[in-house]
């Protein structure tokens, strides 16, 4: 660092290691080695012990930090954090194609197609290009801050990259856990013998909502982002295809499966081909979302209840795995409340095979239910 003061040798750092962090967790496409890499970090982390009035928040060196807290506090998003209305079959879309038609008087009409992936919503706020907010979407008006938890997230920039940045910029997504993290991190958990996580979401869930954040960090979590929120100061742009781009631009992470399509059949072939692709997918989807491209058109269209006219989430058809149901047990709580528990070969059984076992389950609770309260009248009256 010959002839550099440390402060303008700081800022270069932190910027170099932002750009080296965006191409290998956002793009895949790194340009220096791990070892060049950790070179740098060691370096800005010995600057900022030698001069510590140069810390800064936003440094990428503050990742993990603060002492654990006792519960997350609540916060209010400033615009509603919406959900989706669902599809269940080409039909249920085409009716949905239909609807936005009629509504708009206009047969011209794009959409914009991603996959739905099955993890946590999350808002962000960056303010003068700092990652200043995170929060989980909560009843949709008010969620929890857990930013100290998603500042642990590699791939979730602590400062947006490019130029000059938005004053205010709010971004929304997914955060969620691939596979192969799922799989290693339930094989530490089983080393250390601690609780195993059902599925990837169940894992995602538990590791952000950590009150310490040292955990978090331990956890191999990760995001896209899929949507914009509130913003001051910036001009917006006009279609949500160019928006995520954008963000993509400003060092979000954001899917690389994005695709126009224009016209419910160019949307049905995507549902198609993704869905031939789900297991090959390194990430858990239950299935794809559609938006009108127009932010025009989605104003024009608004919102119902709290799911958006302009948006809707194809579901695939439940994960049809087979396991054999071994017994069930019925456990008599201290009410005299009866809960049957199936008993299940071991294996991985999806959460929609679960719940379909469960509804099972709950039906033949019913009969023995009425069976036990019919006994006991008898009982009663002899
Ligand atoms: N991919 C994707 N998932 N997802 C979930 N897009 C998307 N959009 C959402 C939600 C709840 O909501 C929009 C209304 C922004």
């Amino acid at each position: 660092m010959v002839g550099k003061a440390p402060s303008a040798r700081a800022g270069e750092l932190r910027e170099l290691i932002e750009h080296h962090n965006h191409r290998y967790y956002n793009l895949d496409r790194p340009s220096i080695s791990d070892g060049e890499f950790d070179a740098l970090f060691k370096e800005l982390v010995a600057l900022e012990e030698q001069f510590p009035e140069l810390a800064d928040p936003a440094s990428p060196t503050q990742r993990v930090g603060g002492a654990a807290s006792e519960q997350f506090a609540t916060v209010e998003h400033r615009l509603p954090m919406l959900s989706l209305g669902n599809a269940f079959s080409a039909a249920d879309l085409q009716a949905f194609d239909k609807r936005i038609k009629d509504r708009l008087e206009d047969d011209a009409v794009e959409y914009v197609a991603e996959p739905k992936l099955d993890g946590l919503a999350i808002s962000l706020t960056y303010v003068d290009g700092v990652l200043s907010r995170a929060a989980t979407r909560g009843n949709g008006q008010a969620g929890e801050d857990v930013t100290q938890n998603v500042r642990t997230i590699r791939s979730v920039p602590l400062r947006l990259v490019a130029g000059a940045p938005p004053p205010v910029l709010e971004v929304r997504g997914e955060i969620y856990m691939e596979r192969a993290g799922f799989e290693a991190l339930n094989a530490a958990q089983r080393k250390a013998q601690q609780k195993t996580f059902a599925n990837p979401r169940n894992a995602a869930a538990g590791s952000l909502r950590q009150l310490d954040s040292s955990i978090t960090a331990k956890r191999p979590l990760t995001w896209y982002c899929y949507a914009l929120g509130y913003s001051q100061g910036v001009q917006l742009p006009t279609t949500h295809y160019d928006a995520i781009q954008w963000l993509g631009e400003l060092g979000l992470r954001v899917s690389p499966e994005m695709r126009i399509a224009r016209s419910v059949e160019q949307c049905l072939a995507y549902y198609e081909d993704i869905g031939a692709r789900r297991s090959d997918l390194p990430y858990e989807i239950d299935g794809i979302v559609f938006k009108v491209n127009s932010v025009a058109q989605q104003l024009a269209l608004g919102q119902v209840a709290r799911a958006p006219r302009w948006a809707v989430a194809y579901k695939f058809p439940p994960d049809e795995r087979q396991t054999r149901v071994k017994a069930i047990d019925v456990r008599v709580g201290r009410t005299g409340a009866l809960t049957p528990v199936a008993r299940l070969e071991p294996g991985d059984v999806a959460m929609a095979q679960r719940r379909r076992i469960r509804s099972s389950v709950d039906r033949f609770s019913g009969r023995v239910l009425t069976l036990c309260v019919v006994s006991f009248c008898l009982v009663a009256l002899t």
